[in-house]
């Protein structure tokens, strides 16, 4: 990657590693808190601290993260950014960053205690809500700078498939940018006027349908990132090949048509929506699923035939093959493995009826810390372990990766113990965003408790390991010695298929994902400007 690009793309990563700093002091305090063991000092609120931890690990790590990764993996694969469309990039780091501080400093204040789900009826001071907005112009701004490298590539290299990594950035993008446009309606027409005091109620259903049509796709914006990581990355460090660049593409083309239409699984016990259309976006959300299914189908066939390849016999033999010893596989490995569970407490979560069972308890916690806060996020440590050296000019050293190895595991260890127990004290009713308490002394709350020491044991353990991977961080950002660590980017296989073209008709997959979201959400968004309950005004927005 070259340099200025790299500047770029580690401004980026530093403000997400300070963020998981951060973010991760609020959860141990959390932890600690539930378990009925601490109370927090100095007036400070649990669910300021849960806000904090929301808001600063699910947005903001995240977000800085992925544009740095994507920004190197154009940079990388279709060429170096041109100076116009790196100012656009910094002009995008700028207002999410001045955007980030804003609302932080909101949320230290207890001004914005609004939870990382920031819709109506819960409501911030408007400064919060103008900080997000910027974070959010400022994603803009990242994605303007691609799709501009991305054409230059495609005018320069006509009738050709583009690289797969940036194939994979313009389509995250394209699905970022179109469920930015809910949030960014809320916040604009709702909640910003709303905190002024320019008009005295908000339609909160409206709010929470604008919110969730963004907050599903959110979820995806972190996942693809890993995705990109898992197919094309993953192959070239174990010294494979990627099973086939089709398929990568096509499970990339159905994540953007059905991530968004399917808002309403998280809306599935709220009034002043039909049934009909919770049971389309139901099946929808079935859908989705099935390029996850088509991701692992993928990694397991890359592993086995990388593992015969080097002479594996036997239905498992492949296993023993793979590089255990190389963090910068292993450890997105065990995110890859919690991937398992954490898909199917997915699918637990989507069936309707099931929902009832653990809608709004602790289980859906513990199912979105194995998502997002394991296979996700340890893909990310996975990727940091060699982006971070390879855009500082240094090396990741043997000693870093033992230690990296150990923060891979003790991160498993912690999460199998948090996790666990908050799916369990989910299905026994424990409910979710609670701070402690024995509820008047009811025997079921009794039930509970031992889960939520199990939760704080396991989230100290995770806490050590961030300390981990912080240290190592540091290690490859400024000390690490000097060298040229290599951005690995895998080769397709021999037998696999020659890419087709269509993949990169975008009017077309923007085509149909308009009219998915169109069929989907028009009708029952309004239903709910028009049953606004009584006392909405004017357009019932309010
Ligand atoms: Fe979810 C709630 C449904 C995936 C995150 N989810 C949440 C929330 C978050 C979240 C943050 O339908 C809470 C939001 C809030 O605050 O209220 N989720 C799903 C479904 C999927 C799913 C169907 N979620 C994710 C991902 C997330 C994430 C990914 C973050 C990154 N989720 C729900 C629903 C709710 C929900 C409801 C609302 C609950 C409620 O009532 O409030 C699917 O996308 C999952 C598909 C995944 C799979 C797994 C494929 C496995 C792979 C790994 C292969 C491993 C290999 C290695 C190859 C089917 C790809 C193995 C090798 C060996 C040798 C063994």
């Amino acid at each position: 990657v070259d340099r200025r690009d790299g500047k770029l793309a580690m401004a980026h990563l530093y403000v997400a590693f300070i963020a998981l700093a951060i973010g991760g002091l609020a959860g141990l305090l959390q932890v600690l808190v539930r378990s009925g063991k601490l109370e927090l000092p100095a007036g400070i609120g649990y669910y300021q601290i849960l806000t904090v931890h929301g808001v600063v690990l699910g947005l903001v790590l995240t977000t800085f993260f992925i544009i740095g990764f994507m920004v190197s993996s154009v940079s990388k694969t279709a060429g170096t950014f041109t100076a116009r469309q790196r100012t656009l990039g910094w002009i995008g780091f700028w207002l999410k960053t001045i955007g980030t501080a804003m609302a932080a400093v909101m949320i230290l204040l207890n001004e914005a205690t609004v939870l990382f789900t920031f819709y109506a009826p819960l409501q911030a001071h408007f400064l919060f809500y103008l900080g997000l907005t910027l974070v959010i112009v400022g994603t803009w701004f990242d994605s303007a700078a691609i799709y501009m490298k991305y054409g230059q590539w495609k005018k320069a290299n006509p009738g050709q498939p583009s690289p797969l990594l940036t194939f994979m950035t313009v389509i995250t993008l394209i699905m970022w940018d179109v469920a930015t446009l809910g949030v960014a309606t809320t916040v604009l027409f709702q909640l910003l006027p709303w905190s002024l005091g320019l008009v005295d109620t908000v339609n909160i259903g409206v709010s929470r349908a604008l919110f969730w049509y963004f907050g599903h796709p959110l979820v995806y914006f972190w996942l693809l990132p890993a995705y990109m990581a898992w197919y094309v990355v993953i192959p070239k460090v174990i010294g494979g090949k990627m099973f086939s660049d089709s398929l990568a593409r096509m499970s990339f083309i159905l994540l953007l048509l059905f991530s968004i239409p399917v808002g309403f699984h998280h809306q599935l016990l709220e009034p002043g929506i039909d049934p009909a259309w919770k049971f389309l976006q139901v099946v929808l959300t079935f859908l989705v699923v099935i390029p996850s299914l088509m991701t692992a189908f993928s990694l397991f066939a890359t592993f086995e035939s990388f593992g015969r390849s080097k002479g594996a016999k036997g239905l498992f033999g492949w296993v023993k093959k793979l590089p255990w010893g190389d963090a910068r596989f292993t450890v997105p490995f065990i995110g890859m493995l919690a991937f398992i569970p954490g898909g199917a407490g997915g699918i637990v979560n989507a069936s309707h009826q099931m929902n009832q069972v653990v809608h709004n308890t602790i289980w859906v916690t513990g199912h979105f810390h194995l998502t997002v806060a394991t296979a996700v996020l340890l893909t990310y440590f996975g990727v940091a372990y060699w982006l971070i050296p390879h855009l500082t000019g240094r090396i990741f050293t043997k000693k870093m990766n033992k230690l990296a190895l150990i923060q891979g595991i003790t991160w498993a260890i912690g999460m199998t113990f948090m996790s666990g127990a908050m799916h369990a004290a989910g299905l026994l009713g424990a409910p979710r965003r609670s701070s402690f308490s024995d509820y008047g002394g009811a025997a079921q709350a009794a039930e509970w408790v031992p889960y939520q020491i199990a939760q704080a044991v396991g989230g100290s353990i995770l806490f050590l390991s961030i300390i981990i991977m912080l240290y190592i961080v540091v290690n490859l950002a400024f000390f690490a010695p000097k060298g040229d660590q290599e951005f690995p980017v895998g080769e397709v296989a021999d037998n696999a298929e020659k890419t087709p073209m269509v993949f990169d008709n975008w009017k077309l997959w923007v085509g149909i994902t308009a009219c998915l979201i169109l069929f989907a959400y028009t009708l029952p968004l309004i239903d709910l400007i028009q049953n606004a309950p009584p006392g909405a005004k004017g357009f019932k927005f309010w």
